[in-house]
């Protein structure tokens, strides 16, 4: 039988203007690493080499993109680009109503806001940081009924955002439909590592929540990248289009809230959209309050018209599968060295599972956080800790969280960096591998009250 070659493919743009980026040498990096109270985000970007802290804001837009920021409408009411970008979403996502924002956080705080009351339950696929938060201020309490393969790093679950259907469905008959305003789905679930639902588990939860009348609010930060994993993952979806998957998506959801920094590629903006116009109506008053009027919600017009066309390219095929595919190129690398990654690859980013990498810490001296100072002072390298850190503590007891994963998450920015930076990240990540007995722990010196990973400053330990 005739052996068909492996051809290779790359991406679907040139490079147009380049960024240069400063190289720094151990001793540079110890002593920013030092300044920064070994927090990764209280590093200076200039002392960074390659920044893998987020995908969130970081991407490259593409001519198109920048060639739409000249045709800013800055009026303050009415922008020509907020009825651009009001279009755009309904007709890619299919939701009627539209506030944009000028985050994913700041729309989940007004829908928070208006659909939670004072000790109802948030059930949802994984707790994200700032979802939480808003949940938790709005007098809720999140509870986790994502499947029990999520928080198993090894566990090669093709669709471990899925969510639980009968933890959920013991959830409700515990707390009363009545107590639960809506399930909050997350499409590529980030602190679970970029990990997608199915369509066919989508369903069954519709099914499920509409028997109990309770909404989903779906927070599609990376809903294309969800759907590309449909397409490739679940059978029947294999001629699908992404554009089509993700609209299927959005029509089995109530609302949404979106950090458009990531899929929709653009460095600043978000929105939330609804079907309901009385949800809508409260929207658009507090909107005015907390971050503008209702056609610009604290963004500029140019950048509503960078998100309306980075909303476009966001699910074309190519563009989509680049995207992914370079994740998977850095992941499948860092796993030939034998490095524990959370499996399968996600969708925008490699996770270290640094509770196996440093066996010899213990949780309470944040293995994740270590490891992604060790990385800096190593290369150069920007990753971020998704652990204990991020967890936070028990507001009942003010006990940390203690996580069952404990990652680094090594996220891409889109369309940014080639593929020998992320050579040079693989091999970075072996070579602390290779070394790791010898790293050792870190001690919290400061914690902020909300978010603290944000802003916590650490010290080695020994
Ligand atoms: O950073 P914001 O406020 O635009 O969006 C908050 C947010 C909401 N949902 C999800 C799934 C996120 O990933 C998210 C922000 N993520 C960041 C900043 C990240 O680094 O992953």
């Amino acid at each position: 039988m005739v052996q068909e070659r492996r051809r290779s493919w790359a991406e679907p743009y040139k490079i147009k203007m380049v960024e240069p980026v400063k190289m720094t040498d151990r001793n540079d990096r110890k002593k920013a690493l030092e300044e920064a109270g070994y927090n990764t985000f209280l590093l200076h970007s200039e002392d960074v080499y390659i920044d893998l802290l987020t995908d969130s804001g970081t991407s490259a837009m593409s001519d198109r993109q920048w060639a739409a920021m000249m045709m800013g409408d800055e009026a303050y009411a009415g922008s020509r680009n907020f009825y651009s970008l009001e279009k755009t979403i309904q007709d890619y996502y299919g939701y009627r109503y539209v506030v944009p924002t000028h985050q994913g956080r700041a729309a989940e705080h007004i829908l928070s806001q208006i659909l939670i009351k004072e000790g109802d339950i948030i059930p949802g696929n994984m707790y994200f940081t700032t979802t939480k938060l808003h949940q938790e201020l709005a007098g809720g309490q999140f509870v986790d009924v994502i499947i029990d393969e999520a928080h198993d790093p090894d566990h090669e679950h093709p669709f471990k955002g899925n969510v639980d259907l009968n933890k959920l469905e013991d959830l409700i008959k515990k707390h009363g439909a009545g107590h639960i305003p809506y399930v909050s789905i997350a499409t590529s679930v980030n602190m679970a590592g970029g990990q997608p639902i199915s369509m066919e588990n989508l369903k069954g939860l519709r099914e499920l929540t509409q028997k109990h009348g309770i909404k989903i609010v779906h927070d599609m930060t990376r809903v294309a990248e969800n759907a590309y994993m449909i397409k490739t993952r679940e059978t029947g979806y294999e001629n699908a289009h992404v554009a089509d998957i993700v609209r299927e998506i959005c029509d089995l959801t109530d609302a949404a809230t979106m950090s458009s920094k990531k899929d929709a590629l653009v460095n600043i903006g978000g929105f939330l959209a609804v079907n309901d116009w009385d949800i809508f109506e409260e929207a658009r008053n507090m909107v005015v309050v907390y971050e503008g009027l209702h056609t610009y919600g604290g963004l500029a017009g140019r950048d509503m018209e960078a998100m309306a066309i980075g909303i476009t390219e966001s699910v074309q095929e190519d563009h989509i599968r680049a995207r992914v595919g370079q994740v998977q190129y850095l992941g499948e690398k860092i796993d030939q060295y034998g490095v524990p990654i959370v499996k399968p690859i996600g969708t925008h980013g490699v996770f270290l599972n640094a509770r196996r990498m440093l066996e010899h810490l213990p949780q309470d001296q944040f293995p994740a956080q270590t490891l992604a100072a060790e990385l800096y002072l190593d290369s150069g390298i920007r990753a971020m800790e998704r652990g204990v850190v991020s967890a936070g503590r028990n507001p009942e007891t003010g006990d940390h969280i203690y996580p069952e994963l404990e990652l680094v998450r090594l996220t891409i920015p889109r369309r940014v960096y080639t593929q020998a930076h992320m050579d040079v990240v693989a091999e970075s990540v072996e070579e602390i591998y290779i070394n790791r007995e010898k790293v050792k722990g870190l001690k919290m010196t400061y914690e902020p009250k909300y978010l603290r990973f944000f802003q916590a400053r650490f010290e080695p330990l020994g």
